[in-house]
C-alpha cells in the first residue's frame, strides 16, 4: 500500500492547482551551510562515498527538513554522477570543486562514450530513493533531479567547473555534429536516469540547466533547449496514479521563457534577474514558476530578509502556481538561522495570496 502523501503543496502548485499557501524548498537545501552535513560529510570519507551510501544519503536528505519548515525534500546526490557513470570518473579537489580524471579530448572519446546500463552503475541513487521515500513516509514528496545535456557537456568537455566554457563553446561551433552525439547521448541518458528515479519514488523531477545562459539565444535553442524538450517528451509523467511535474530550470535564460515553456514542462524555475510579475504575465497561463529570491539576500539581517520574501510573494501576486525557492543554489557562507527566518515568513505572508480550502 502507498503512503499517503500529507502535505502535498509542492505537487498541487506545479500543476496551478489551488493551495492555501505556497510551499517552499530551496536549491541545495543540503550542503555545507549545515554544520550536521558537513559532520556526515566527514564521516562519509569523500563526497562520492556520500552519494553512494544510500542510508548516508538518505540522512543529510532529512536533516534540512528537522531544521526548516519545508514543503519537499530533494534527494542528495549530484548532477555529475551521469559522467561519472559514463567513465569519466568524478572527483573533488578541496577548495577547487569537481574533475573529472578522464574528461572528453576527442570526436574519439564521444564516440566511445557509453550509454550506461542506468540500474548497474547509477543504482545507489535509486537505493537513496527508495530508503528516503520510505523515512519520509509521505511527510512531504521528494524530488529527483538531474543535470541538462548542455550542462552536463560543459563539465564532460571542460574537466571540471569553467569561467567561460571555452572549449566546449568551441566544439559546439568547430564541429556541431559531434557536439549533436554527445548531447543525444546525454539526453537518452538522462530521460533513463529521471524515469528509473521516478519508478524508485521520486515524485517530481527537475533538469538544472545551470550554464544555459553562457550560450547565444540561437545556440541555446540548438545545443541545450532542444535536448531538454527531448528528455520532457520521454519522461514518464505518472505514477502511481499521480501526475509526476517536470521542473526545468535554465539559469541566466529569462529571455527564453515563452520557448521554455513551450517545451511541454510543468514549471519553470526562475533566477532573480527578472521579476515574478514579469515571468507569470509571459508564461503564468501555461506553466507554474519556482523561484526566484536572489540566493544573497540570505546573508542580509533578518529584517531585510523577510522584506524580500514578501516583495518576492507578492510579484507574482495572487493564485495558484508559485513554488517558493531561490533564483539559484543556497551559499555555504549562509548562517542556517537565516534560512528559517525565510522559511517561516513564507509561512507567515503567502495564505493572503490564496483563498482558503
Ligand atoms: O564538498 C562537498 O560537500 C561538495 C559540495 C556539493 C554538494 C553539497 C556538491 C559538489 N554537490 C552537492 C549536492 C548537490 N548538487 C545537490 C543536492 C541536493 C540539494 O540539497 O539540493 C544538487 C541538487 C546538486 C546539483 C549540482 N551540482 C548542480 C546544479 C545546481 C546548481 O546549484 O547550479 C551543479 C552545477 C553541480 C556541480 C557541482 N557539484 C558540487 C559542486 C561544488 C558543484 C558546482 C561546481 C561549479 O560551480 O561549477
Amino acid at each position: 500500500m502507498a503512503v499517503e502523501l500529507k502535505n502535498d503543496l509542492l505537487l498541487r502548485a506545479l500543476c496551478r492547482e489551488p493551495v492555501d499557501r505556497t510551499p517552499v524548498w530551496i536549491m541545495r537545501q543540503a550542503g555545507r551551510y549545515l554544520p550536521e552535513y558537513r559532520a556526515t560529510r566527514a564521516e562519509a570519507g569523500s563526497f562520492m562515498d556520500l552519494c553512494q551510501a544510500p542510508e548516508l544519503a538518505c540522512e543529510v536528505t532529512l536533516q534540512p527538513l528537522r531544521r526548516f519548515d519545508l514543503d519537499a525534500a530533494i534527494i542528495f546526490s549530484d548532477i555529475l554522477t551521469i559522467p561519472d557513470a559514463m567513465g569519466l570518473k568524478l572527483y573533488f579537489v578541496a577548495g577547487e570543486g569537481p574533475r573529472f580524471e578522464f574528461p572528453l579530448q576527442s570526436p574519439e572519446d564521444v564516440r566511445r562514450l557509453p550509454r550506461p546500463d542506468i540500474a548497474e552503475s547509477l543504482g545507489y541513487v535509486m537505493d537513496a530513493i527508495a530508503v528516503t521515500r520510505r523515512e519520509l513516509d509521505g511527510k512531504v514528496p521528494l524530488i529527483g533531479f538531474s543535470g541538462s545535456p548542455w550542462t552536463l557537456a560543459t563539465y564532460m568537455i571542460e574537466g571540471g567547473s569553467s569561467k567561460n566554457f571555452s572549449k566546449a563553446k568551441r566544439l559546439i561551433y568547430d564541429q556541431p555534429a559531434v557536439a549533436h552525439e554527445l548531447l543525444g547521448k546525454l539526453a537518452d541518458t538522462v530521460t533513463a536516469y529521471l524515469n528509473a528515479q521516478i519508478e524508485s519514488g521520486a515524485q517530481a523531477v527537475q533538469v538544472f540547466d545551470t550554464w544555459g545562459g553562457a550560450l547565444s539565444a540561437a545556440a541555446y535553442e540548438e545545443f541545450s533547449l532542444r535536448y531538454m524538450a527531448r528528455i520532457v517528451s520521454g519522461l514518464d509523467r505518472e505514477s502511481r496514479g499521480r501526475r509526476v511535474p517536470v521542473i526545468l530550470f535554465s539559469k541566466g535564460c529569462n529571455t527564453q521563457l515563452e520557448a521554455l515553456a513551450a517545451s511541454g514542462c510543468d514549471a519553470l524555475g526562475v533566477d532573480w534577474t527578472i521579476s515574478l510579475a514579469e515571468a507569470r504575465r509571459r508564461v503564468g497561463a501555461r506553466v507554474a514558476l519556482q523561484g526566484n529570491l536572489d540566493p544573497t539576500v540570505l546573508l542580509a539581517d533578518h529584517g531585510a530578509i523577510r522584506r524580500e520574501v514578501e516583495a518576492t510573494l507578492s510579484s507574482f501576486g495572487p493564485g495558484e502556481g508559485h513554488v517558493f525557492n531561490l533564483g539559484h543554489g543556497i551559499t555555504p557562507e549562509v548562517d542556517p538561522e537565516h534560512l528559517g527566518v525565510l522559511v517561516d515568513a513564507v509561512r507567515e505572508f503567502s495564505p493572503a495570496l490564496h483563498r482558503p480550502r
